[in-house]
């Protein structure tokens, strides 16, 4: 049988969602959408032969709803992970969890108090081919001991509204949670350093910042995030080890001789860099829902890149190193 979602949300990420989940994803359709606008909600229903809902609260009372996609803006992310727990409707919540720790924790303690996990967060780089090859190659140990990690997050151009707040709590949120996961060692604390910002930034946006993340184990990660780099998505990572390099190159489908030049082609969103990682996160969750058992990332590790993401926001505003302090973990993530 198949499991009815409710998508909710329906722009870049929430149209994703749904056509993956109707298209490429087995063992699911999309029964329903919403979202505040309500055309937009119309035009992804119709293309998945779903519901367009008139609220959030009409699609998780719907009898036609077993599991549901949080894919709305960032801020509505807690108030609807809580409800979503609420109604015990399984759930993948598209990241950040919570720009706030404190609501990101408050989610978390509500799954603890119900004793098992209903919410998959949507870190989809943990699916992505290319990360998965990494961490099998660190794992092999032939590059040895992970000592210094090296990444790029490049965004062509953001929207106007975009704040430096934001490329931290919303973007490089990713590096944050790929870090841990990659070392399997928590971070300690994250310093970020803002300079020079692109003439295409906007007035009071830090555009690129260099975010320096110390991990327990002493691994020191830089990251150069970039939202305005114009010339595409971009996302590298190299970890240098004891005995070698190991890295994950921008992916490039083909490459090109012609006119002079030689050169591989850049993807232009996120979207198109990562949709595998999209389909086979999705295809966990929905393999997961009808016994409980949700394969991926938990709120646990949500909530952990919520306190990552409030000590770089710290960092950027007092100009110096925070600490990232964490609750101990409770046993249902172990
Ligand atoms: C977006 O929400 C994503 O999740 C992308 O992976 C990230 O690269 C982009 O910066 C975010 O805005």
């Amino acid at each position: 049988m198949s499991v009815r979602i409710g998508v909710v949300g329906a722009g870049n990420i929430g149209t994703a969602h749904a056509c993956n989940i109707s298209q490429l994803v087995s063992g699911a359709e999309v029964t329903a959408v919403y979202d505040f606008d309500r055309a937009r909600a119309a035009d992804l229903a119709m293309r998945c032969g779903a519901a367009p809902l008139a609220s959030f609260e009409d699609l998780l009372a719907s009898s036609m709803v077993d599991a549901v996609v949080i894919a709305s803006p960032d801020d509505l992310h807690p108030e609807q992970a809580l409800a979503c727990l609420a109604a015990g409707k399984p759930t993948m919540c598209e990241k950040p969890l919570a720009s706030a720790v404190s609501e990101a924790l408050a989610v978390m303690e509500a799954e603890v108090a119900i004793g098992h996990r209903l919410i998959q967060m949507g870190f989809m780089r943990r699916f992505d081919p290319g990360y998965l090859a990494l961490k099998a190659e660190l794992s092999s140990g032939a590059t040895g001991t992970p000592l210094m990690i090296s990444c790029a997050h490049r965004n062509a151009s953001v929207d106007v509204s975009h704040t430096s707040e934001m490329s931290l709590t919303n973007s490089a949120v990713h590096e944050m949670d790929i870090t841990r996961w990659l070392l399997d060692s928590e971070l300690s604390a994250i310093t970020v350093l803002a300079g020079a910002s692109s003439p295409h930034a906007t007035a009071g946006f830090s555009d690129p910042m260099l975010i320096l993340m110390e991990s327990t184990s002493g691994v020191i990660t830089h990251l150069e995030h970039f939202s305005n780099s114009r010339f595409g998505y971009d996302v590298t990572c190299s970890v240098t080890g004891s005995e070698g390099i190991a890295s994950l190159e921008s992916a490039s489908w083909v490459s090109v001789k012609s006119a002079g030049r030689s050169g591989t082609s850049v993807p232009s969103i996120w979207t198109d860099r990562f949709n595998e990682a999209y389909v086979a996160e999705m295809q966990a969750f929905v393999d997961g829902v009808p016994s409980g058992e949700l394969p991926g990332p938990s709120l646990w590790d949500g909530y952990v890149a919520s306190a990552c993401t409030s000590a770089a926001v710290e960092s950027l505003r007092s100009g110096a190193r925070a600490e990232v302090s964490l609750v101990p973990k409770p046993a249902l993530y172990a």
